[in-house]
């Protein structure tokens, strides 16, 4: 008799936890747990995310998203003829290619910018190189041939960043020393400061620094150009130019945040959540559209939209689930390993 009153209480307990573990499991409430409550460990949320179905990895990339997780952007480094980027132009462009007006995302003095990036070595195959033009291209904001009042951009050769500045012919280049193309998600913020002071930071790590050119680097407005469709434009994922033997990123790409400060000038925690915007956020591109080729700003006013540019086969493709968020985020309670250590 005492043993059947143990056993049914065992099958009352089994039952209870059974229930709670189906609600946990990929309940969307999930994903809606305090950000600061977790460690960004990312060896802990990808043996996670073998064990425990994710409700993201299952989406489609044209479905509603999870409201923590949203898509990110899949470029493919497969570009040509103006494909497979996303172009925001810096301001208003007249039919010669000037341009006549200035969005908030044409930053000229001290600046951040910053993104989430996930590559692989195997498809990022830059050697260590002596400009940035000649690595696997993530941002480009590049003036063909000299600077003008400035131009940059930030590429990975040998599977760490560069960052370059230039104004004018003065063209300086900023090598990191960490190795980003791991195949998992870093946050990378540049900052640049109107005294030239250039910093990049790997997940809120200082990775390098030098000075840089000083002074504005804004691109110059009415400024007359031969390449009308790329010189007044901030390019994603490609060489604006398409200039013969030049590299492409390929990976993912999420949450690009400018901001018209110099944000961090020492190590900070890696973001857990993504890029707030506040008042100093002058371009935000979360890419959460899910779908389509329309780049929204999430900055105050959508002041600075962009155009995704697919390549062959359609915008589908260039959308995907896999964010920095989507596990990372997750918040790891105890109820979410119920299922684990009572289905082994
Ligand atoms: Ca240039
Ligand atoms: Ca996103």
């Amino acid at each position: 008799m005492h043993t059947y009153r143990l056993i049914g209480i065992f099958i009352l307990i089994g039952i209870l936890i059974g229930c709670s573990a189906s609600n946990a499991l990929p309940s969307p409430t999930l994903a809606q747990g305090p950000a600061e409550t977790i460690t960004p460990d990312l060896t802990a949320a990808s043996s996670l995310a073998q064990t425990v179905p994710s409700p993201l990895a299952t989406t489609p990339a044209t479905a509603t998203p999870s409201s923590s997780g949203g898509f990110s952007i899949r470029l493919f480094g497969s570009s040509t003829n103006d494909l497979d980027r996303i172009k925001i132009p810096l301001g208003t462009i007249n039919s010669s290619g000037q341009l006549t007006s200035s969005r908030p995302v044409n930053v000229g003095g001290d600046l951040t910018l910053e993104f989430w990036m996930k590559a692989t070595a195997a498809d990022n195959t830059a050697p260590a190189c002596d400009g940035w033009y000649y690595g696997n291209i993530i941002i480009d904001r590049d003036i063909f041939g000299d600077g003008d009042y400035g131009d940059y951009g930030i590429a990975i050769c040998d599977g760490k960043l560069v960052v370059g500045f230039s104004a004018g012919n003065d063209d300086r280049l900023l090598k990191g020393n960490r190795t980003v193309t791991d195949g998992v998600w870093h946050h990378i913020a540049v900052t640049r400061a109107n005294s030239g002071q250039v910093r990049l930071f790997v997940d809120g790590q200082l990775d390098a620094q030098m000075n840089g050119p000083s002074g504005r680097i804004d691109y110059r407005l009415n400024r007359s150009t031969s390449y009308p469709s790329s010189d007044p434009y901030l390019v994603f994922g490609a060489e604006k130019h398409d200039y013969p033997g030049s590299r492409y990123y390929n990976g993912l790409l999420d949450d690009v945040r400018l901001s018209n400060i110099v944000r961090y000038t020492g190590d900070f925690a890696r973001p857990t959540a993504p890029h707030p915007a506040d008042a100093n956020t002058v371009a935000l591109y979360r890419f959460d559209e899910g779908s389509g080729t329309t780049i929204g700003d999430s900055a105050p006013g959508n002041q600075s939209p962009g155009t995704l540019q697919p390549r062959t086969g359609g915008p589908a493709q260039h959308w995907s689930t896999d964010t920095p968020f989507a596990s990372s985020s997750t918040p790891l309670t105890p109820r979410a390993f119920l299922p684990m250590i009572i289905r082994s």
